[in-house]
């Protein structure tokens, strides 16, 4: 078929350049085989080492040469493969882009998720956006969506870019704090620039600490235009909605995960694509004709705003599935270089400035990554459609052109490769005039309403977690005069806002406000309002020593698995436990290198000895109390309560057989192969619920 053919060309494309390294002799980079590496030729046993050893020096070389710049932003990244399939082909009416419109065809893609401040060693999670940038692999040529988990950016002009990746980034003096917001020179920034405020205040939300990148978000933040078959224009934003719905870490938990994990979020996307829980998100358009460009009370170009779902409903296209992790990290994850303006025909630009800023930079910073203009040949890179131009030589060309022309017109050549023809890209013929100036749009000039917008949208607890967010960053400025400024800005945002704020970090609290809030809500942008509840994936640890009650475990192991999830055994230390009744049980992990944050769930299963010797032991003892504390679910049955009693997790626990939830934590007295449906259930419930916030202690708020 056809679209397998599409996917079956870019994968025989990788075969084909894949190294075949398994049961090959080591040879030079000139094929000479080599007899012996563990020791450089020298003289004598103990001698100086000889310049003719063309084996050691080339070695040695091409090692110190291993690095390539880092990505100035999103240096942390990590990716995967997969595919992009239409539902059907309503967008057909509105872009001539078979690949969004064809349900018969197959796309394949590359998917980037990265951070942006940290470096390439970073950890994973810190608060900070992520990227989300994804390479269609079309019959047309490469489709680059280069998105983000927010909506907005920080800033409305592409030349103010350098200016706010300078302050966020560690400090120009020390280079400190490495992959953090919170420090003097980017609250300076934003204090200053108030147009930042409204991506801030997603950065302060949870949005900013996804609890994995299989459940957060993406969105394309520019609005785009689509193209249809007569060279109409409609404008369009991007969305990618997660199959498991959008959750995240809490502060508290995200700064012990990056010690415990710092690859924790990395890590999540390999495992879930190697235990074949393919991550899916549904792509999503929100449409305006242009005859509505200026129907909104901000401006369409303006990239810090959004378009509320209420207002421009999200319209489904089509699933992107990850499915296979890549063969190697530096070829495929590294090397991959996204570009802004690598559209297909039926998609094209805006005059979003960010946009057409970001037009120029993308091809230029590849240039000095992958060290010259040829890096579209890289595998990862490869168009599957056919590539014939003129362009020639270079660093790194790995072509071999034949033709006896390289030029445009030709006689010699047939004048091939020639341009035009059918599905040529063409330009979508915006009429444009005006004076050149440098001049901000008074249409971009509101910079309050809709931080005002998102604030509003909040329950309580997220309400709660943005303002220890910003207690927490601007704690961590030294110089006064800037927390008085940014409480000043959060303040034309909302009175309240400013006040809690004010109250957390020395700063006077304002008692007025010159711009009232205007009430406005959009259900669609709270985590909690509206979310996905789903069990699958999750990981839950089960807490066992010798003495644990086999039979009810392996009940409990397999009703979780049976729903999708994931739980792990967690012995004291590694190897086979002894079970006080039925089958003994293989630790799957070791308590000393394992941490509660690194799970959703806990669970503590009946067997006396096994509860008597958890409860004796801290680090068990703190592993539930830390799960509890962080608003997770916990269950334990039979014997297993006395761990949570010890552990002080719960107030109201089962009395019988029938299970009690108290507040996300689920008992039951019964053990063994008879633990009740109800008590699965309830547990089950629990965790898709993704946490119990009416528990919420003032630790989890922070
Ligand atoms: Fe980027 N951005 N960006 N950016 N960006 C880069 O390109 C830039 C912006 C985004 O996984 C760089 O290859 C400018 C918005 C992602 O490889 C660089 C401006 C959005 C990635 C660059 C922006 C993004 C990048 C660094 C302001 C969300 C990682 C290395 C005009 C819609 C892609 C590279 C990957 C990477 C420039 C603003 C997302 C320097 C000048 C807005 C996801 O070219």
């Amino acid at each position: 078929m056809a679209h397998d053919a599409a996917r079956d060309s870019k994968d025989e494309q990788l075969d084909a350049v894949r190294a075949v390294d398994d049961d090959q002799s080591l040879t030079t980079q000139q094929g000479v085989r080599v007899d012996h590496t563990d020791d450089a030729l020298t003289v004598g046993e103990r001698g100086p080492t000889l310049m003719e050893d063309f084996h050691f020096r080339e070695k040695i070389t091409h090692f110190d040469h291993e690095r390539i710049p880092e990505r100035v932003v999103h240096a942390r990244g990590a990716g995967a493969y997969g595919e992009f399939k239409p539902y059907d082909s309503w967008l057909a009416d509105y872009t001539t882009a078979g690949f969004l419109t064809d349900p018969g065809r197959t796309t394949p893609v590359f998917v980037r998720f990265s951070t942006v401040a940290g470096s390439r060693g970073s950890a994973d999670t810190v608060r900070d956006v992520r990227g989300f940038a994804v390479k269609f692999y079309t019959r047309e040529g490469n489709y680059d969506l280069v998105g983000n988990n927010f909506p907005v950016f920080f800033i409305q002009d592409g030349v103010k870019f350098p200016d706010f990746v300078h302050a966020v980034k560690p400090e120009p003096r020390n280079e400190i704090p490495q992959a953090a917001s919170a420090h003097d020179t980017l609250w300076d920034f934003v204090s200053l620039q108030p147009e930042t405020l409204h991506a801030i205040m997603w950065l302060m939300s949870d949005r900013a600490l996804p609890r994995s990148y299989r459940m957060m978000q993406g969105f394309g933040v520019h609005t785009f235009r689509l193209v249809d078959s007569g060279g109409r224009g409609t404008f369009v934003k991007f969305h990618w909605k997660p199959k498991l719905g959008t959750h995240s870490l809490i502060w508290d938990e995200v700064q012990k995960v990056a010690g415990a994990d710092p690859d924790f979020n990395r890590r999540d996307l390999w495992d879930a694509i190697e235990a074949g829980d393919y991550p899916e998100w549904e792509l999503g358009v929100q449409l305006v004709p242009e005859s509505d460009e200026f129907a909104f009370d901000f401006d369409l170009l303006d990239a810090t705003k959004i378009i509320p779902e209420e207002q421009v409903p999200v319209r489904p296209v089509g699933k992107l599935t990850l499915n296979r992790n890549p063969d190697n990290f530096f070829a495929e994850t590294e090397q991959i270089a996204f570009h802004t303006a690598n559209v297909v025909p039926g998609i094209d630009f805006t005059n979003d400035p960010l946009l057409q800023a970001r037009n120029f930079s993308y091809l230029d910073t590849q240039l000095i990554r992958l060290g010259g203009p040829n890096f579209a040949q890289l595998p990862v890179n490869r168009p599957v459609a056919e590539v014939h131009n003129d362009q020639r030589d270079g660093y790194g060309q790995h072509r071999v052109h034949t033709s006896e022309t390289s030029y445009n017109k030709n006689s010699i050549s047939g004048d091939r490769p020639r341009p035009g023809g059918e599905g040529a890209y063409t330009h979508y013929a915006e009429k444009v005039e005006g004076a050149k100036i440098r001049r901000r749009s008074e249409s971009f000039k509101d910079f309050y309403s809709q931080p005002a917008l998102f604030w509003n949208s909040m329950t309580d607890v997220e309400a709660e977690h943005i303002v220890a967010a910003y207690r927490f960053e601007l704690g961590k400025v030294t110089r006064h005069d800037i927390r008085v400024r940014v409480v000043e800005q959060l303040r034309h945002i909302d009175l309240d806002l400013a006040r809690r704020v004010a109250a957390g970090i020395g700063v006077p609290a304002p008692t007025e406000t010159d711009r009232p809030n205007h009430g406005q809500r959009s259900p669609a942008l709270s985590q909690i309002t509206d979310r996905v509840r789903d069990v699958a994936t999750r990981k839950i640890a089960i807490l066992a020593a010798d003495g644990v009650d086999g039979a009810g475990l392996a009940r409990l192991v397999e009703d979780l698995r049976g729903r999708g999830a994931v739980p792990e055994v967690v012995g004291l230390t590694d190897g086979t436990i002894r079970a006080g009744a039925g089958d003994d049980v293989q630790a799957d992990r070791a308590l000393p290198t394992m941490a509660s944050v690194l799970y959703d769930a806990v669970a503590v299963p009946c067997g006396p000895d096994s509860a008597e010797a958890l409860g004796r032991d801290g680090r068990a003892l703190h592993f539930v109390a830390e799960a509890y504390k962080h608003a997770k679910a916990v269950a334990a049955f039979g014997a297993g309560l006395k761990v949570l009693r010890a552990a002080r997790v719960g107030t109201a626990y089962a009395e019988g057989t029938d299970p009690v939830v108290d507040q996300g934590v689920v008992t039951t007295t019964a053990h063994g192969a008879e633990l009740p449906t109800a008590f699965l259930d309830s547990f089950a419930d629990q965790i898709a619920d993704h946490r119990c916030w009416t528990r919420r202690t003032d630790d989890v708020a922070a």
